[in-house]
């Protein structure tokens, strides 16, 4: 006889960030529709994608998540309508081409820009995508200071090639664990919030009670007190 194992389902919604031309909805059509394009076709202000993916998880959960895909433009102009996208998102995944120093520079920039207007409420992951060039020796890269910085702001290290489909499903399977992970602890927090809360409401009612009873036993002995 075989145990059913039931399913948790989840929604997130994941941005992706970066400076022009990295390769951001490459990596996204790459991961939805298993595609690629050699030309680079300017993202306008932002589309979406829809993916769903099921997995077990590491505590041995079935899980089923709903991915809703933001994809960015990463030209200049585009810049301030980068709140609209990341303020109600879940994760995201910050792209940098990994023959392009400045556009690693400007992933500095986004994760300050995130940590001040949505704090540690979003998971991000850093991916430097285009690692074939390095292959084909069209590219010098050490990934070590990359990863580094990473580490010192809290966020995954992922390096993925959207033209040979290296990494690009386990940095979507990642970013969906984090964001499990994320949910989870703030559900538990919220229990723990209300159990303290709930709690304090009962101290209160007891001493209430407790009032009431002095009053009512001082009443008692006042009238003893007094004979009547
Ligand atoms: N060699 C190589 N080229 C890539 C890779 N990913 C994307 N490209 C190419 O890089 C160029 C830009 O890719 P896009 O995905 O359009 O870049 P983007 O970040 O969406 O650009 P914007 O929409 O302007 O912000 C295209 O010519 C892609 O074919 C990769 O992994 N390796
Ligand atoms: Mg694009």
């Amino acid at each position: 006889m075989s145990a059913e194992v039931s399913t948790t389902n989840f929604t997130f919604k994941v941005v992706l960030l970066g400076e022009g031309k990295v390769g951001k909805t490459s990596i996204l059509l790459r991961f939805v529709h298993d595609q690629f394009n050699k030309q680079h076709l300017s993202t306008i202000q932002a589309s979406f994608l829809n993916k769903k993916i099921n997995f077990e998880h590491d505590d041995g959960r079935n899980c089923r998540v709903n991915l809703n895909i933001w994809d960015t433009a990463g030209q200049e102009m585009f810049h301030s309508l980068g709140p609209i996208y990341y303020r109600n998102s879940q994760g995201a995944i910050l792209v940098y081409d990994v023959s392009s120093a400045d556009s690693f520079e400007k992933i500095k920039m986004w994760i300050k820009e995130l940590k001040k207007v949505v704090g540690d409420e979003i998971v991000c992951v850093i991916v430097g995508n285009k690692i074939d060039l390095q292959k084909e020796g069209k590219a010098q890269y050490d990934p070590e200071p990359h990863s580094q910085y990473a580490k010192s702001v809290g966020a995954l290290h992922f390096l993925t090639s959207a033209k040979l489909n290296e990494n690009i499903d386990d940095l979507f399977l990642e970013i969906s664990k984090l964001m499990i992970k994320a949910h989870d602890d703030k559900q538990q927090a919220t229990a723990t919030l209300n159990r303290s809360n709930s709690m304090r409401r009962r101290l209160r009612v007891e001493e209430n009670e407790t009032d009431v009873n002095i009053h009512e036993n001082s009443e008692a002995s006042n009238s003893r007190c007094c004979g009547r």
